[in-house]
């Protein structure tokens, strides 16, 4: 009997030869002929550690997790490209703003900060916006938020910050949420957490979409032009979508809908051309302007509203391309606000000083070498050439001998290496003096005006989203002293908003906290309210439609083109996804029913035959998804037939309710006119 070598296809599925693809190796580039079984001793053997194919395989394998980010660990990036629409040569020399229409390629990672890498993207949670700017002068990395203050003042607070927030050290849960003591905690006893907690409790924590969420670079950096004068600068991030958000509620069950949600929305745009856009703001002031302000420009928990300083439009964002790996560029990119370009410069804001160190630091800790930088999503696209060499995973093979400097090699017609230019980066001169002392500034004492003009900016649907975030979070919370600080240090932002937290959570509302420094009254901005800013639009929206056998085909094609050419698309919904048949043709559906809820869509079509409709108003699958999009305050649209699934839901008809023909319209918005029909908002 001829004895076989390998045996491939015991195992394989009746697959006995896979066609197509390049040859493959191991990491030697030696071909490999079998990739299903390992070295045995005789055909039932132990296996023999002589089998380097398959101990080089099991090793990789067992190394391919690196750890993970301590903070921002899941994330979700696209490549895409920065334009300069508005030069600003007289304010900085930076290349990336020096003429109209200049193209700058970069790669934006947004994420969530408390969960891990694994965790889901839904969680009411600060949101990452970072972006790698690879310019002609090195790579600037803006590494920003969805919120434009922070919960800190001063880097070493950081630590503390995010160990109170993470899951308990103890307990290992909640993961990805602050509902529990320790972060409540740490955030009643460090009253400058107030303004950044304010926005975290507020829509701004649960975007609908990553593609409709502000950035901003939070601190104040400068701007420094040819001539080497400063001024300062605050960086802000315009979806051209609008800003928007979900409802709490939808928000929560989206984590068990679709756990990627916020992942495969950005990846699927991407992939079907829709590509994100952001208009790329600055809010340029001088000393004087600083001066004149009630606040510290350099504290990272206050902004300076738009009303004060105008944003200039100088730039937008596309993001036209999807990683092609998630791992390498991903899970690999490292950000490092301390990535400056010339013309740019930092701020003593101390919480960004603190920044520029950890940054680098964490790295070498994530990915292992301090040539992490030779990593092709972090590489600059500009040559790049210095005397430092060596260390593990060096991938360069410098040339020569000359890896120190000055040297005179040039002399002996030998590559003397790189050397430093009058052109280069040159820090913004500044006068500094005083003692070395370890304190805050008075100047960074008021820690309750900005989060009381934040709430007064606020339409009384948010105030009530905000209100309720509180009652949630401080619900999870099991010590009462610490619920009862948080509700003192919420008198100082607004006794009302303090009262309605108290009542929700039913405890007494103890004295305001002592404040450092008496708060001012500072005027509301619009400009911080989502819903004051709504931009009706069927872009970036995702209609889901329900159809049935019998469902009129000509009519579902008809709604699909009219959505479509306003910019929506439509995700088909059926009791199953095989063939249907419908009057007129058959359709098959994107996805199943019960596998389908509302919360995936921002507004829903039903349809239907009067039989079809008949039994789903007995199914509730079918009742929940038109329950849940009423609740969600989002537009329905019905056939005559489908009224009584409407009925079984309990659905009172208003002006997001009609028929499924006016959708194209009613679908861009949501309806919080009726949010006091189904919840207290009191
Ligand atoms: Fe940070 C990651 C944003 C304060 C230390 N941070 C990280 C990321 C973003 C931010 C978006 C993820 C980058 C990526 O996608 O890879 N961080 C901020 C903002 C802050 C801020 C907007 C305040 C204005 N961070 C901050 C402080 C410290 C850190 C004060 C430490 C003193 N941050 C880190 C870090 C991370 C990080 C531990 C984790 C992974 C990484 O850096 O690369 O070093």
């Amino acid at each position: 009997m001829a004895r076989p070598m390998y045996n491939t296809e015991i195992g394989n599925a009746g697959e006995t030869q896979q066609k197509g693809g390049e040859a493959l190796t191991t990491n030697s580039g030696m071909p490999i002929s079998d990739n299903q079984n390992s070295l045995r001793a005789g055909h039932r053997g132990p296996t023999l550690l002589e089998d380097f194919i398959l101990r080089e395989k099991i090793f990789h394998f067992d190394h391919e997790r690196i750890p993970e980010r301590i903070v921002h660990a899941r994330g979700s990036a696209a490549h895409g490209y920065f334009e300069c629409t508005d030069p600003i040569p007289e304010l900085s020399r930076a290349a990336l703003f020096a003429e109209k229409g200049k193209k700058t390629p970069l790669f934006t990672r947004f994420s969530t900060v408390a969960g891990g890498a694994g965790s889901v993207d839904t969680p009411r949670d600060v949101r990452g916006f970072a972006v790698k700017f690879y310019t002609e002068e090195g790579n600037w990395d803006l590494v920003g938020n969805n919120i434009p203050v922070f919960f800190i003042q001063d880097a070493i607070k950081f630590p503390d910050l995010i160990h109170s927030v993470k899951m308990e050290a103890d307990k290992g849960y909640p993961q990805a949420g602050s509902a529990h003591d320790t972060f409540w905690d740490f955030v009643s006893l460090m009253p400058e957490t107030m303004h950044t907690v304010m926005w975290a409790m507020s829509d701004r924590a649960i975007p609908r979409s990553l593609r409709m969420m502000e950035g901003f670079g939070v601190h104040t950096f400068k701007l420094v032009n040819a001539k080497g004068a400063a001024s300062f600068v605050k960086f802000h991030w315009r979806p051209r979508l609008g800003t928007q958000s979900l409802v709490w509620d939808e928000s929560a069950k989206l984590q068990g809908a679709d756990n990627d949600y916020h992942r495969r929305d950005l990846h699927e745009a991407i992939a079907a051309g829709d590509f994100p856009e952001w208009d790329f703001a600055v809010q340029v002031f001088d000393q004087a302007l600083a001066d004149s302000l009630p606040y510290d420009v350099l504290d990272p928990t206050k902004i300076i509203p738009e009303e004060i300083v105008p944003l200039r439009v100088i730039g937008r964002m596309v993001l036209d391309r999807n990683p092609d790996n998630h791992f390498a560029e991903n899970e690999q990119a490292a950000f490092l606000p301390s990535n400056i370009v010339p013309g740019i410069d930092f701020s003593d804001d101390p919480l960004l000083q603190g920044r520029l160190f950890s940054y680098l630091d964490t790295q070498k800790s994530r990915l292992g070498t301090t040539n992490f930088h030779q990593i092709p999503i972090n590489a600059p696209k500009c040559p790049y050439a210095n005397m430092m060499r060596d260390g593990l995973m060096q991938t360069a093979v410098p040339k020569g001998r000359a890896n120190y400097e000055p040297n005179s090699l040039d002399l002996a017609a030998e590559d003397p290496g790189p050397r430093a230019s009058a052109s280069g980066f040159m820090t913004a001169p500044q006068e500094v003096a005083g003692e070395k002392l370890r304190i805050r500034a008075e100047t960074f004492g008021d820690h309750y005006s900005q989060p009381r003009m934040f709430w007064h900016s606020q339409t009384e649907n948010e105030q009530a989203h905000i209100a309720s975030a509180f009652v949630f979070e401080l619900s999870k919370v099991g010590l009462d002293h610490i619920r009862s600080r948080v509700l003192a240090n919420l008198q100082n932002v607004d006794p009302g908003l303090a009262q309605r937290v108290a009542d929700g959570i039913g405890m007494d509302l103890p004295a305001a906290a002592k404040p450092f420094r008496a708060p001012v009254e500072l005027a509301p901005s619009d400009a911080l309210s989502i819903q004051k800013n709504w931009k009706p639009t069927l872009q970036g929206r995702k209609i889901g439609l329900l159809f049935g056998e019998g469902s009129d085909k000509a009519e579902i094609d008809k709604l699909i083109a009219a959505i479509k050419a306003e910019g929506g698309s439509v995700f088909t919904v059926a009791p199953k996804v095989g063939m249907l048949k419908l009057k007129g043709g058959e359709m098959k559906a994107d996805g199943q029913l019960a596998g389908s809820p509302s919360m995936l869509f921002d507004a829903i079509a039903m349809i239907l035959a009067p039989d079809v409709a008949e039994k789903l108003a007995k199914d509730s699958a079918a009742v929940g998804f038109v329950n849940e999009a009423f609740v969600h305050l989002k537009a329905i649209g019905h056939c005559n037939g489908s009224k009584v699934i409407l009925a079984r839901a309990g659905i009172e008809p208003d002006a997001g309710v009609g028929h499924y023909s006016k959708l194209p319209e009613t679908a861009k918005h949501r309806y919080w006119a009726r949010e006091a029909t189904i919840r207290d908002l009191a």
